[in-house]
């Protein structure tokens, strides 16, 4: 089997990556006490104990109570910090990160400190780490379409260091159509479009996030290999899915690692990626996610190659950038 020292060696980009889902439970006592915020846990034993999900919304609604902890520009400035060094140690050399800005808007904190403090943080990376990145502002598909609206509007004045827009949270009844004029606003400012579709939701939502919304880009995607025409289109068209075997494996959305997807996803010719997701919740960062799903399934050194040169060839960075990595 692989080892994973040879998976580390290999020049990898994180495509799905929720930064609040990478603040970890001792980050989560440390913002608490220093933002005077009252957190419903005693100690980080209590914290892990309830990292328990079966599906999507569990994991959600501790995933927005968690975030509360957030507050300043400091707290987004060393919330990224400390991903990109776990990415750094993983051979990590590019990530795209996503955020939530209506989870911190809504409870009073203004676009502005968020934007920033990650800003921040992503520049210090490049610096200290040598590691690149690009934001990716994510719409909450729970909340109403006027809702991703005005949250365009607060990202107009920070557009050209944001690369493109997703569209997260609870899927099923929330189908891609409800965002379709965000998403045209959105292309029309010149940015990239992914959605998460086939996680927990069906075809169906896959085909809306393709002809609907018109991605560049679809997160996870599982559930596309139950439809055969719906799997040859991606193919065809080349989509990277970015697939995240240990959330996955933690939202059951696979039985087990085992009889996760990916290998067959690799072998019908599917441009498929592996990232952490929400490493904090899920139980490994991105070195973790290679490493146990390679030996779930057994994939060799030219499999694990071609997740990983797929990593930076799907990613938005231009030719000249990824150039270095391939
Ligand atoms: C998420 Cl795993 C997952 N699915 C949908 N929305 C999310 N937000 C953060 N993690
Ligand atoms: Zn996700």
């Amino acid at each position: 089997p692989a080892s994973a020292d040879f998976i580390r060696s290999l020049p990898k980009a994180e495509l799905h990556l929720h930064i609040e889902g990478s603040l970890e439970p001792e980050q989560m006592f440390d913002f608490a006490r220093r933002n005077r915020v009252d957190l419903p846990f005693r100690t980080v034993e209590e914290v892990r104990a309830a990292y328990a999900f079966t599906n999507l919304q569990d994991f959600l609604d501790i995933y927005y109570q968690g975030a509360q902890v957030l507050r300043t520009e400091e707290d987004f400035h060393d919330l990224a910090m400390a991903y990109f060094r776990r990415l750094a140690a993983d051979g990590g050399v590019h990530a795209e990160i996503s955020f939530d800005p209506q989870t911190h808007t809504d409870r009073g904190i203004p676009f502005q400190v968020v934007a920033d403090g990650l800003l921040a943080g992503m520049a210090a990376a490049e610096r200290e780490l040598g590691v690149t990145s690009r934001l990716i502002l994510c719409y909450l598909r729970h909340l109403d379409e006027e809702s991703a609206f005005a949250t365009l509007r607060a990202a107009e004045p920070y557009l050209d260091r944001i690369t493109g827009v997703g569209l997260d949270s609870s899927e099923v009844g929330n189908p891609p159509s409800k965002f379709a004029r965000v998403f045209q606003a959105s292309r029309e400012r010149g940015l990239k479009l992914v959605a998460h579709a086939g996680e927990e939701g069906p075809p169906d939502y896959v085909w809306q996030a393709l002809d609907i919304l018109g991605v560049d880009r679809l997160d996870h995607g599982n559930r596309a290999l139950e439809d055969a025409d719906l799997t040859r289109r991606l193919v065809d068209q080349g989509t990277t899915l970015t697939v995240c075997p240990l959330s996955n494996l933690k939202l059951c959305v696979v039985p087990s690692l085992e009889a996760h997807p990916l290998r067959r996803m690799l072998d019908l010719g599917l441009k498929a990626t592996v990232n952490a997701d929400d490493p904090a919740y899920f139980g490994g960062y991105l070195l973790d996610n290679y490493a146990r799903v390679a030996a779930a399934l057994g994939l060799d050194r030219a499999q694990l190659a071609r997740l990983a040169r797929n990593s930076i060839t799907g990613s938005f960075l231009d030719a000249a950038a990824q150039a270095p990595h391939l």
